[in-house]
């Protein structure tokens, strides 16, 4: 890592392209290659609404990552003015800070080429099926035997200051995560329910079940725990219900989250209900493609394809994007 970078603490949204050399771009069809994902994770995520289990990150860059959450952690007023949402109980002890942050992506160089991997960016483009632009990043850490949860929740709940839908979540694992340090859970096939109202995202868990059906419940019996080593990400439709426990566990639990969207992506903001919650958030006006420095083009697929020989497995993005938001 150049020293020179690590000290910058300018916005790092000045530069849309990788800043600290942390990840090696692929240059030939063979080295986008070996990130594909195959066609039967494809049909699986159109299918069930994730997919799970895909390498991003090395051990070395897993640790530079942890470093910097340190840094996030404990930002000077100012730092702080860069994130578009900063939630923390300010623990002395790295490992108790109970921490969920929007925007780490502007403050620190390996947070800002995260989002440049290769490993997530030919994924992403698979499932998107088309170029796309980074919408935001989230880091989510639950120190050890912490109660707190983040309660059952479709993602495009809180997104609807932008259309259409045509999101992605990943879900990138900066510990081991399992069923006893609050890992992830998916409702599988969940993404074809039609978009529901916002329930909350912390206190009670299950607030969510209020809003669904008979049917629609007895779904919770067959929630799939997305236990992931460190480095490992998952991806989730905007639709798919998800959620994660307490951290039961001697261990802290912390993950780092990049939310893209399709590049053709437009504010929808005129009549949206909480503005209040997005007032340190980028300027997104009403039908305009949200396509400033600080939602950064990731995926060209003009630009990239002439790289990449031969046919690559892309979801049907009619069918798991449009349609099922007026399912
Ligand atoms: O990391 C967590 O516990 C919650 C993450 C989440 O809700 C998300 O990735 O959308």
């Amino acid at each position: 890592m150049n020293e020179s970078i690590l000290k910058l603490n300018n916005d790092l949204s000045q530069y849309s392209s990788p800043v600290a050399g942390l990840f090696e771009q692929p240059k030939t069809a063979a080295e986008w290659e070996k990130y594909m994902l195959t066609r039967e994770q494809v049909a699986s995520f159109q299918e069930h609404g994730f997919v799970s289990g895909i390498r991003i990150l090395t051990e070395e860059q897993v640790g530079l990552l942890n470093e910097e959450l340190v840094k996030l952690q404990s930002v000077n007023e100012e730092e702080k003015k860069l994130f578009y949402h900063y939630e923390s109980n300010e623990a002395e002890d790295p490992d108790k800070v109970l921490f969920h942050a929007i925007g780490g992506w502007r403050v620190t160089p390996g947070f800002h080429d995260l989002i440049w991997s290769p490993a997530y960016r030919m994924a992403a483009y698979q499932l998107l099926g088309q170029s796309f632009r980074l919408f935001h990043d989230q880091l989510f850490c639950k120190p050890p035997l912490h109660g707190g949860v983040v309660a059952w929740h479709q993602d495009f709940s809180y997104w609807t200051f932008t259309k259409p839908m045509h999101h992605l979540t990943c879900w990138i694992g900066l510990d081991d995560a399992n069923t006893e340090n609050g890992c992830l859970y998916f409702l599988p096939g969940s993404h074809k329910w039609g978009l529901l109202p916002i329930t909350g995202l912390t206190g009670d868990m299950n607030a969510i079940k209020n809003v669904l059906n008979e049917e629609q419940n007895t779904v919770f019996e067959n929630k799939v725990a997305n236990e992931l080593p460190k480095g490992y990400a998952s991806f989730h439709h905007p639709l798919m219900i998800h959620g994660s426990y307490a951290n039961y566990s001697a261990r802290p639990r912390r993950a780092v989250v990049l939310n893209a969207m399709a590049s053709h992506t437009l504010g929808n903001t005129a009549n949206y209900e909480r503005m209040e919650a997005l007032h340190n958030f980028p300027p997104m006006e009403q039908n305009k493609v949200l396509d400033s420095r600080f939602f950064p083009l990731l995926f060209d697929e003009n630009k990239e394809l002439a790289a990449l020989a031969g046919d690559i497995p892309k979801v049907n993005a009619g069918d798991l994007y449009n349609d099922l938001l007026s399912s």
